[in-house]
């Protein structure tokens, strides 16, 4: 029959990867983003650590706790490859980790299959009075000089109300697609625009 179209045979999902200390609020966030679009996602555990969010065929969301569990580091590559971007979730009011999450940031950057890819701070909890604000954090995490070399972005945002949630989502895959785009120079982009 028929011949399949560039655009039937190069639909590719778009991998993002969200990761940042324990009680960060990936979860938190995960579930919020599931629970406000029912009608798109479902979310399954794949592991302790692990867990899956998917956005119809086009776009999933992986997540992990970077802190406290170095052993499970020798199985990151199996996620981090392939990945197309980056959602890392900050504790904005957790002054003392403050530094913890900053290493474990850069050190994730440095990782071989995260080169360059674009990455989303979410600057979460802003719900809290002593929270840092997304500069502070910028300034704290010396994002400038550890993002040179690449796209990047700090969100305020709250995961137990919700706000900020969708923009940074919006954020990390409309720089996906382009950095998609610009890899395979002349094929369609295939993540669906009306999913945003
Ligand atoms: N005040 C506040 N608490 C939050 C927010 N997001 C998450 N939490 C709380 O932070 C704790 C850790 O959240 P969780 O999603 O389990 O973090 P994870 O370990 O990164 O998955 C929980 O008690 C959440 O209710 C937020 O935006 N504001
Ligand atoms: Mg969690």
């Amino acid at each position: 029959m028929g011949l399949l179209t560039s655009k039937e045979s190069k639909a590719k999902q778009a991998r993002i990867l969200m990761l940042g200390l324990d009680a960060a609020g990936k979860s938190t966030l995960l579930y919020r983003l599931k629970f406000s679009n029912t009608e798109f996602f479902t979310v399954s555990t794949i592991g302790f650590n692990v867990e899956m969010l998917e956005w119809d065929k086009n776009v999933a969301l992986t997540v992990w706790d970077v802190g406290g569990q170095h052993k499970m580091r020798q199985l990151w590559h199996y996620y981090f490859q392939d990945t197309d971007g980056l959602v890392y979730v900050v504790d904005s009011a957790d002054k003392e980790r403050m530094e913890d999450s900053k290493k474990e940031l850069e050190r994730t950057l440095k990782h071989e299959c995260l080169k360059g890819i674009p990455v989303v701070v979410m600057a979460n909890k802003q719900d809290l009075t002593d929270a840092l604000t997304a500069e502070e954090i910028t300034k704290r995490f010396h994002l400038k000089r550890c993002c040179s070399d690449r796209y990047w972005y700090v969100q305020p945002c709250c995961a137990k109300t919700g706000e900020g949630l969708m923009a940074a989502i919006k954020i990390v895959i409309s720089h996906v697609k382009k950095k998609m785009n610009s890899k395979d120079e002349g094929s369609h982009s295939d993540i669906q625009e009306d999913r945003l």
